[in-house]
């Protein structure tokens, strides 16, 4: 019987990763926490209010729950860490060495941390992205991610933490709002295109981006954390990719569905962090350790958002 502890889980993955941790694990068998109040997708869950900068808070969650894995997610994304890299830095490196610091004294069966393409940089070959390439990240985000991959691996070497990752590309979920990056554009596009309201873009145009489903990234994840232990043979953090496509063809792909809808370009300063990252990811070592398959393509995932969301937008409205 595993006891899991959701660090992070208000966010735009957590709010969506929690529900299915706890169809697997059985509800009352997970713990959602974060350093905000818990909201209302994961209100049915113990919750504990966590800020994991505060060791001895995060050791009393795990000894009073008897938590045996634990899903890091809190972590400063892309956009928002420039504002503040020190703040950004300090939060994405002290958490993870918390989580990896309490899983070798409790002795945790598994730790999940999510790095991100954003460990990629502006050398790194731009196409089909290598599992083990250039890693040149230009971001405080990209090198707290880069950061955290090493020492993922050396906890595993060291002391045998089960630790597991993937550099997921740009999530993209209507469930949830996203928190700061420089993909979260294509989350935003589908909210005012069902407000029948226009689109400003802060990307150009032909900007192409790995991006992901946040079905096909918690599918990945779950598959991932429960594949036996000898299948992972990646200890840093794992290529996953899904589909790619510019802010032109999200647009398109919306149009289908939406004739009218309609958008316009002004890049500011997240246009120079997209650029530094690939367009592309090979993922074939994922696929064939793991057996990682994604489901979505673009299409599929308009259409998937376009008719869950309205349902959702009045479920809100009713509460
Ligand atoms: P998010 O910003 O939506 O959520 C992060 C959560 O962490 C928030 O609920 C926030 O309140 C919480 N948090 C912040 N500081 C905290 C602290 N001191 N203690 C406890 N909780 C704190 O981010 P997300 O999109 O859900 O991302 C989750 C993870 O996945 C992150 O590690 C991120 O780097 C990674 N990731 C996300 C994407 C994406 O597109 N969303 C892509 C690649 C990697
Ligand atoms: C961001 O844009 O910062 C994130 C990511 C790709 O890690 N979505």
């Amino acid at each position: 019987m595993e006891k899991v502890l959701v660090i992070g889980a208000c966010g735009q993955l957590g709010s969506e990763l929690t529900i299915e941790l706890g169809k697997l694990h059985g509800d009352e068998n997970v713990v959602a926490s974060d350093i905000t109040k818990p909201n209302a997708a994961i209100r049915k869950f113990k919750f504990e209010q966590l800020d994991i900068m505060n060791v001895t808070q995060l050791n009393a969650v795990i000894e009073n729950h008897q938590i045996t894995q634990v899903y890091h997610l809190a972590a400063i994304l892309s956009a928002k860490g420039e504002e503040n890299p020190q703040w950004a830095w300090n939060l994405n490196m002290t958490g993870l060495l918390n989580v990896l610091e309490a899983a070798k004294t409790y002795k945790l069966n598994k730790i999940y941390w999510p790095s991100s393409i954003a460990v990629f940089g502006p050398t790194t070959p731009r196409t089909n992205t290598p599992q083990d390439t250039v890693m040149d990240p230009n971001t405080v985000y990209g090198i707290s991610k880069l950061a955290g991959e090493r020492w993922c691996e050396y906890y595993f070497e060291k002391y045998g933490v089960d630790v597991r990752s993937l550099r997921y590309p740009g999530l993209i979920g209507y469930k949830s709002l996203p928190g700061g990056g420089t993909t979260d554009y294509a989350v935003d596009i589908y909210h005012k295109a069902l407000n029948g309201e226009p689109f400003e873009c802060f990307l150009s145009k032909d900007t192409y981006l790995p991006m992901m489903y946040m079905s096909d990234a918690i599918k990945a994840t779950i598959d991932l954390m429960e594949a036996p232990q000898e299948q992972i043979k990646v200890r840093s953090s794992y290529n996953v990719s899904a589909i790619s496509f510019t802010p032109e063809q999200i647009v398109k792909s919306i149009q289908k569905e939406i004739p009218e809808f309609s958008a316009t370009y002004n890049p500011d300063f997240r246009q120079a962090i997209a650029d530094s990252w690939p367009d592309s990811i090979d993922d074939s070592v994922a696929r064939n350790d793991w057996g990682w398959q994604p489901a979505y393509d673009l299409d599929k995932m308009t259409r998937t958002i376009l008719e869950g969301l309205p349902e959702l937008l009045e479920s809100f409205q009713k509460v």
